[in-house]
């Protein structure tokens, strides 16, 4: 109940705070995306993660109202870098089951664009894997409209939830996002590169692009390379970090 109110008043005074995690092409290297994680700035406690505060965001319905500021501070953000000329890149942002459910979701998401000016071209809406299939026949009408819109949607986490070929067929979406706990040993040829290897074939059948997430090591990223994954992102490239670091971060590249 205090932190509730806690979250409510932070909303209020701009005590949450976007980090940045890029993603990367395989071939090229290229940055091709920048990924929004939201942090709580706490006057005492410091920095809190979301994993601390998005559940019971979720429960109380504060994730309505803190989803929307999100999405609207990650397209003014990345507004703001193509205005300056630091360049082009998509902004993903995560979205939660219950902003999807919402009557108004799509117009959240058309007046976010239109207020701030971003290009939908460059907006990246991830959503898990488990919030896809929760209900099929739902989300194909939803990914179908946001597909319509120009909007690049990726299924996040997967490999955790129940896709089936014959459900994954059917939506409107771009990228699978392979989940970290199975990139987290494919360089041991067990098990997770066995699973690794068959999402990465499956994408490339279905016509979808590929990304592993929390690549922390070399070897991880070469057995990515050698089966073909379209992009990666984890530590070994960077942590997520605040926007003032990511103007370095992409000068420094060159
Ligand atoms: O940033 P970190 O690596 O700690 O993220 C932990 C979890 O919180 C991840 O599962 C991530 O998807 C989720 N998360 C981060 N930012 C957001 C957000 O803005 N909205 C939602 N719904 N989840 C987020
Ligand atoms: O659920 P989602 O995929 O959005 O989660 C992103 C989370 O993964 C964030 O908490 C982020 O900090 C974390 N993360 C990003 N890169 C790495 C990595 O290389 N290794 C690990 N262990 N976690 C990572
Ligand atoms: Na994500
Ligand atoms: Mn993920």
């Amino acid at each position: 109940f205090v932190m509730e109110n806690g979250m409510r008043r932070a909303l209020e005074n701009g005590d949450f705070l976007l980090y940045y995690q890029p993603k990367v092409n395989l071939v090229t290297g290229e940055i091709t995306a920048m990924e929004a994680l939201v942090r709580w700035d706490h006057a005492e406690l410091g920095i809190i993660a979301p994993s601390d505060f998005i559940p019971l965001a979720e429960e109380t319905g504060l994730i309505i109202p803190l989803g929307e500021w999100v999405l609207r501070q990650a397209c003014a953000q990345n507004k703001w870098w193509q205005d300056q000329g630091h360049f082009r890149l998509r902004v993903a942002v995560n979205l939660s089951g219950y902003q999807l459910q919402q009557a108004e979701f799509l117009e959240v998401v058309r007046r976010a664009l239109a207020d701030t000016g971003l290009d939908p071209q460059y907006l990246e809406l991830e959503i898990t894997e488990t919030v896809v299939m929760q209900n099929p026949d739902f989300t194909v009408r939803l990914l179908d409209q946001l597909c319509e819109m120009g909007i690049h949607i990726s299924i996040d986490d997967f490999g955790t939830g129940y896709s089936s070929l014959s459900h994954l067929k059917r939506f409107s979406v771009n990228t699978l996002k392979m989940d970290k706990s199975f990139v987290k040993g494919v360089a041991e040829n067990g098990p997770d590169a066995a699973i690794a290897t068959a999402i990465i074939s499956m994408g490339r059948s279905l016509n979808l692009s590929v990304i592993a997430e929390g690549v922390e090591t070399e070897g991880q990223l070469e057995f990515l390379k050698k089966t073909e994954c379209d992009e990666v992102q984890g530590f070994l490239f960077s942590k997520p970090i605040p926007p003032e670091e990511v103007l370095r971060f992409m000068k420094g590249r060159g």
